[in-house]
């Protein structure tokens, strides 16, 4: 006999194989069951496409009855957007038993579809699970409550905490830069700062196959974003602006577009450390509705974003060699990292001979 726990916690298994794909949509799973056997089970892929409880319905192959249970890891929407309500869909449907692992922080939904189907006489169950499906879509509430993305930070280092200047040199190893690509792929955008598209030329692309993936269509790649305060970068010489993803330039001179380059110039204000990035990120949530935001930053960049607290992870990849004089120094970690009680080690892991290591930034 299931729980209705495990089978909500199989929705919530189900959402997980669209975090590549959604965005800026959540990631949701639905299961539909008689009798503790699954007769149904769907999930949200893409922005546009059915949402997971109307695709559930859709693959249902048996007539609605009073005992059938549905278990969705978000709760219904009741406004139309891309695609209609889906708690229009569940009342049509007869489906009379509702589990609903937590509200939609959407101010659209937010509590109103869950009200709409007991208005309509189902009885909904809200809160199992809950926190494992806030956190699958942890970058999707905090674009909507808090109005900035989530934020991870990624920097390969050296044993003597240096960042290496030079081209062509990798400092972290191959398992080490493959598993960065699926932090890319989870990614909505990634930001690097001017100086990083000059030296190393990135194309930031996410480099998997859709089987890696476990996709079936193509790779989404995720929106480019350079910070470039004068504009001081050819549009012609670097990989970043190549390719029809979405390109985002913040810099301190001009509002424009180019829509053939597919490229955005957004103006921000400068502060001590260069463009206002707090007002990046906002503009981030708000205009281009980014939920998790991949930064590649340089050892100035992550100072500045260490300093304005504005990362909620940060993954070093530290490797066993020393560069000696010749690098640059990152990551003050006595000061920053070590003595901050207010950031945790999340994870350790070895990579060959590198170590990952994975921060969390508990406040905010
Ligand atoms: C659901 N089930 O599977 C998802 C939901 O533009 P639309 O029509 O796709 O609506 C997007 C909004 O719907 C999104 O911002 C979020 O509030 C909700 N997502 N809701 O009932 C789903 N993905
Ligand atoms: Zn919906």
């Amino acid at each position: 006999m299931k729980s209705d726990k495990q089978f909500m916690e199989f929705a919530i298994e189900l959402a997980k194989k669209g975090i590549y794909t959604t965005s800026p949509n959540p990631s949701v799973g639905c299961i539909i069951t008689e009798k503790n056997k699954i007769l149904s089970k769907a999930y949200h892929l893409r922005s546009g496409s059915d949402h997971a409880e109307v695709l559930a319905l859709k693959k249902l192959n048996k007539r609605v009855n009073s005992k059938m249970n549905m278990y969705v890891s978000l709760e219904p929407c009741c406004h139309t957007g891309k695609t209609g309500p889906c708690t229009k869909s569940i009342i049509d449907s007869g489906i009379k038993n509702v589990f609903v692992s937590t509200l939609d922080p959407n101010p659209k939904v937010k509590g109103k579809g869950v009200k709409e189907l007991r208005n309509n006489g189902i009885n909904v169950n809200v809160g199992l699970c809950k926190k494992k499906s806030q956190e699958i879509n942890k970058g999707f509430f905090k674009r909507i409550i808090k109005k900035t993305p989530y934020v991870i930070a990624k920097q390969a280092l050296s044993s003597d905490f240096k960042i290496n200047g030079s081209k062509n040199k990798w400092i972290s190893n191959s398992k080490s830069r493959t598993d960065v690509q699926y932090f890319r792929a989870e990614s909505c955008a990634i930001l690097v700062s001017s100086k990083t598209i000059k030296t190393d030329n990135p194309s930031l692309k996410v480099k998997l196959k859709k089987n890696d993936l476990g996709l079936k269509d193509n790779i989404k790649h995720p929106v480019r974003i350079v910070l470039d305060t004068n504009l001081s970068l050819d549009l012609n010489k670097y990989k970043f602006f190549k390719g029809k993803e979405k390109k985002i330039v913040f810099n301190s001179l001009l509002n424009s577009s180019d829509k053939e380059k597919n490229i955005d110039f957004i103006k921000v204000r400068e502060d001590k450390s260069g463009l206002n990035i707090k007002t990046v990120l906002n503009i981030l949530a708000l205009k281009y509705e980014i939920n998790n935001l991949f930064i590649e930053p340089g050892a100035k960049l992550l100072d500045t974003l260490l300093q304005k607290r504005l990362l909620d992870k940060l993954v070093l990849y530290q490797s066993p060699h020393a560069i000696g004089n010749l690098g640059l120094t990152t990551l003050n970690m006595e000061n920053k990292v070590i003595k901050d009680k207010t950031i945790v080690t999340e994870s350790i892991m070895n990579f060959s001979n590198d170590v990952r290591i994975i921060y969390k930034f508990l406040r905010k």
